[in-house]
């Protein structure tokens, strides 16, 4: 992490803990938004070209909810994306040399940065914290617009509005309230539960981090027994919220974080949902199993020999 502005290399990839050792995620920084003029000076653009750049990767599942809303809304052809390697090092996210990194990842040369730390630095010379991505760039300014996924989808979403070449709307005003309600229901027992188990350091911190994953998924069994979508009758940013999740969980968090009570293959109907949402192709465009497996498999303090499993071999990785 950064110390004004400085890389300490000795950091812990697994955050701060409070004194019972439970796992606790650190704020973002950059909270901008982009405004009505620089949309509209943007439209007034032949290319239409907004400066912006997304530095994501596809291990991460808050990058990845950035990846799905903007191949759901059609903003591919406004953001170009940067992909760091799957491994998080020593030096933080980082880019290799071309040739030499991992497939589907963006390389260092085309880049002109090795670490996302640097885009961190540039924005603020002094600032202290985790280089974390996704990141929203600015290109004209070189700063940070934002490092928060949640925003970021809001910004796809709200922001970008008059860009969109889809009908969607993932916030629509009707179900706003619903829709918060039910990302707060998800996001400490669920997206975050899941970190909150894996990087735990005592026993008793892991145990109730892995009873609230599992009472949680309990619930979205039920709902989505009755329920075809997170919240109304339609996709939402609850879905994307819940998918990067979900779909991590049988290749990832049930090994590496310990949390095997059951795989999501053994609940039948958030199987089925999963299925439904692989069955769009902005949902598995953006899902790169090698990717996640290569990340979370890497992280040193939980898996210090660095090996990557082999399977699970999933039924739903004939979607992508
Ligand atoms: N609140 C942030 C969280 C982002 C985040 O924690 N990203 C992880 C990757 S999945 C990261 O970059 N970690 C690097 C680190 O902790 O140093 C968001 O949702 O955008």
């Amino acid at each position: 992490m950064l110390v004004n502005g400085q890389w300490q290399k000795k950091w812990d990839p697994v955050q701060k803990k409070d004194s019972d050792g439970r796992f606790i995620r650190q704020s973002s920084a950059f909270r901008n938004r982009i405004t009505p003029e620089q949309v509209q000076a943007a439209l007034g653009n032949p290319n239409k070209d907004l400066g912006l750049k997304l530095y994501v990767g596809y291990i991460c599942p808050w990058a990845t909810r950035t990846l799905i809303a903007r191949s759901l809304l059609g903003l591919e052809q406004y953001i170009p994306i940067s992909v760091v390697e799957p491994q998080l090092t020593d030096f933080g996210w980082h880019f290799a040399p071309a040739g030499s990194g991992f497939p589907g990842s963006s390389s260092a040369d085309d880049e002109g940065i090795e670490h996302i730390h640097q885009l961190y630095t540039q924005t603020d010379g002094q600032y202290t914290g985790r280089a974390t991505v996704p990141v929203l760039w600015d290109q004209v300014a070189g700063k940070i617009i934002n490092n928060e996924s949640e925003d970021i989808l809001r910004i796809f979403n709200q922001d970008l509005h008059p860009l969109h070449q889809s009908e969607l709307d993932l916030y629509p005003e009707v179900l706003r309230a619903k829709i918060d309600q039910f990302n707060d229901s998800i996001y400490h027992t669920f997206n975050n539960g899941v970190y909150r188990a894996g990087f735990a350091s005592t026993q008793q911190a892991y145990e109730e981090a892995y009873q609230e994953v599992f009472t949680t998924l309990d619930q979205l069994e039920s709902h989505f027994s009755e329920q075809q979508y997170a919240v109304g009758t339609q996709l939402t940013e609850s879905d994307i919220r819940l998918f990067v999740t979900l779909v991590r969980f049988d290749v990832a968090y049930h090994g590496l974080f310990k949390t095997n009570q059951k795989r999501i293959t053994d609940y039948p109907a958030l199987s089925g949902y999963l299925e439904r949402l692989l069955q769009i192709p902005a949902f598995a465009n953006n899902t790169r199993v090698d990717h996640i497996k290569a990340g979370y498999y890497s992280v040193k303090a939980l898996n210090p020999t660095g090996i990557v499993p082999v399977g699970p071999e999933l039924d739903w990785f004939k979607y992508l």
